[in-house]
């Protein structure tokens, strides 16, 4: 006779999303319902990122395939499923996303009485998507500010990072994972291709305080301000005591650095440049996200002075200089950009 160990029991996303709801009394399932729907898409998306190498036979973004069909570039196909799954969910009134000029606002009655809004970068890592390397999809969910049977307006996406409700991400890498926190603990689901399934694989994540990675694109060197240049070569020193020089690992995709600093300990950083002076990086789609998670899993996320989370954004698109990830690499890095290193 064998028994099976507690131990191994499979836990997929929607079982772990059903029972994490079981423990708020009054929650109506809106939320799950929402965060099941992200799933669903997450799945759509990985099957079409899996095919993006056989673009010589399906045919190239833009043409026609044999089918006589349009091939979609994958930012634009993420983004569509995205918008379908929200919008099927009957749980979102609407959704800000990186692909989208301004924001979509969903009709009908149960739009109007959706409880949440979505902020999305369908497909970040824009660089990496023909390429076969990891990108990725950032969300973050607000409960709206605007009277519930009316149609969502704007500043329903303009709130701080801090009233987030839930944020996650979806890594496309050499396996398939989605991320996300509705607060309080932050856990990662591995997505099995043989049951198309993501299974509970990283359960309550924490960061290193302390890691040995640094991820920032140093071919801005000469635009960096004098405080960052420092605090660069204060990552290449010699120094065994503090684990320098530290390594550096940039993949140019924010959710793949991201992601494998959160779980080795490390500190991501796209700092302001002379051409750009609030930096590339979105704050609604993918710093305020990102920082939710990485603050949720016990690291640190400012833009050089302030936490990223209590950033009051104005507008939709607005970027940000972005240092995130491990607690004390953070803080070290703050103080060289404030000039007191
Ligand atoms: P994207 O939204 O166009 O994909 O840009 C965001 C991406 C991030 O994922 C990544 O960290 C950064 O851009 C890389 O930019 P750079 O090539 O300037 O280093
Ligand atoms: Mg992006």
């Amino acid at each position: 006779m064998s028994i099976l160990s507690e131990t191994h029991k499979i836990v997929t996303l929607n079982e772990f999303i059903i029972n994490s709801q079981k423990g708020f009394d009054f929650a109506t399932g809106e939320l799950s319902g929402l965060l099941h729907h992200i799933g669903l898409a997450a799945k759509i998306v990985n099957r079409e990122v899996n095919k993006a190498g056989l673009v010589g036979i399906l045919g190239a973004a833009g043409s026609n395939n044999v089918h006589g069909e349009d091939v979609q570039r994958l930012d634009i196909f993420a983004n569509l499923h995205f918008h379908k799954a929200m919008r099927n969910s009957e749980f979102c009134g609407g959704i800000a996303s990186e692909e989208d000029d301004d924001c979509v606002i969903y009709e009908g009655e149960r739009a109007r009485n959706a409880k949440y809004v979505v902020c999305i970068d369908p497909l970040d890592g824009s660089s990496n998507i023909d390429v076969n390397v990891s990108i990725g999809t950032i969300f973050g969910i607000y409960r709206r500010i605007s009277p519930v049977g009316q149609p969502c307006v704007e500043k329903d996406f303009l709130q701080p990072g801090n009233q987030l409700v839930a944020a996650g991400y979806i890594i496309y890498g050499s396996s398939t994972m989605m991320v996300y926190t509705t607060g309080t603990r932050v856990n990662g689901f591995t997505l099995d291709p043989s049951i198309g399934e993501f299974c509970l694989s990283h359960p309550d994540i924490k960061t290193p305080l302390q890691g040995s990675i640094y991820s920032i694109n140093e071919s801005y060197q000469s635009q960096f301000s004098d405080g960052v240049n420092r605090y660069l070569a204060y990552c290449k020193e010699i120094e065994p005591f503090t684990g320098r020089p530290y390594n550096s690992r940039y993949i140019g995709s924010m959710v793949a650095d991201v992601h494998r600093n959160l779980i080795k300990g490390g500190i991501f950083a796209y700092p302001a440049t002379k051409d750009n002076p609030q930096g590339k990086l979105r704050l609604l789609y993918e710093c305020n996200p990102l920082a939710f998670i990485v603050e949720k899993a016990g690291g640190m996320a400012t833009d050089g002075k302030n936490r990223i989370l209590d950033i009051q954004p104005t507008n939709l698109h607005q970027r940000l200089p972005t240092y995130l990830g491990s607690t004390a690499m953070v803080r070290k890095a703050m103080q060289f950009v404030q000039g007191e290193e």
